[in-house]
């Protein structure tokens, strides 16, 4: 078997950037070697480890999920499973069914523009993450193996204790503002083109999806670098 290795500049441009995408038809038609080329494919137990995303109605989708929340309506910026302890470090994505105005739009926690006091504070706060069987409070900022990595997602988080609270809308503003002024858009346009996204670093998001787009469909694939827990 031929092994494939992502490109050095792919390599280089997630380390650098946080994120990097590129048009790999082989690639895309298995996005776990890209998972293996990266650390540990990771999933919640009982779900395949390359998951389809799409559009559901409310009513329809697995309980507990943002499409659950949110159905077809926009979803708010996210890490994804920051309600795992350690989130895994990296996501792959590749649209199996393209819809070019319907993009994943991610931003770059390094630019996050928090006065001195404010971000000391977020470093101090406390959340609870909620809806999981054993809650456990975690920070927003957390380091692990010496690598820092910065947790959001309004739907499994909650401010916990006064400090967090009062931090809180000054954060959302803030990472509304980034969104606004520095997004960064993936506009699935081929089926070949994948997306490596550091969990860790970035923050994603997706639009509201349409009748136009209601085919839209994406894999995903979690990875945890070798040493990362998980459930
Ligand atoms: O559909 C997308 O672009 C991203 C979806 C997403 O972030 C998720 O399901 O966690
Ligand atoms: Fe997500």
């Amino acid at each position: 078997m031929v092994t494939r290795r992502l490109s050095t500049s792919a390599i280089n441009a997630l380390a650098a950037h946080g994120w990097c995408s590129f048009r790999d038809a082989e690639l895309a038609s298995n996005i776990l070697l890209v998972g293996y080329e990266l650390g540990t494919p990771v999933c919640h137990p009982g779900q395949p480890i390359v998951t389809v995303l799409s559009p559901h109605e409310k009513e329809s989708a697995r309980p507990n999920s943002t499409s659950a929340m949110y159905g077809r309506d926009a979803f708010p910026l996210h890490t994804d499973m920051a309600h795992w302890p350690l989130p895994p470090r990296y996501m792959v994505l590749r649209a199996r069914v393209p819809a070019s105005d319907f993009p994943t739009v991610l931003i770059d926690s390094h630019k996050i523009e928090l006065s001195p006091l404010i971000r000391e504070q977020c470093h101090r706060a406390s959340w609870k993450v909620v809806g999981v069987k054993k809650s456990f409070l975690c920070s927003m900022f957390f380091s692990h193996n010496g690598i820092s990595g910065f947790r959001w997602d309004v739907c499994t988080m909650v401010p916990y204790g006064p400090l967090a609270k009062s931090v809180t809308p000054t954060m959302k503003e803030a990472l509304e503002r980034l969104l606004k002024k520095e997004p960064i858009s993936m506009n699935w346009e081929s089926h070949d083109d994948l997306l490596i996204i550091d969990n860790w670093r970035m923050v994603h998001m997706r639009p509201a999806i349409n009748e136009s787009a209601q085919h839209r469909t994406l894999e995903r694939v979690l990875i945890q670098e070798a040493s990362g827990e998980h459930p």
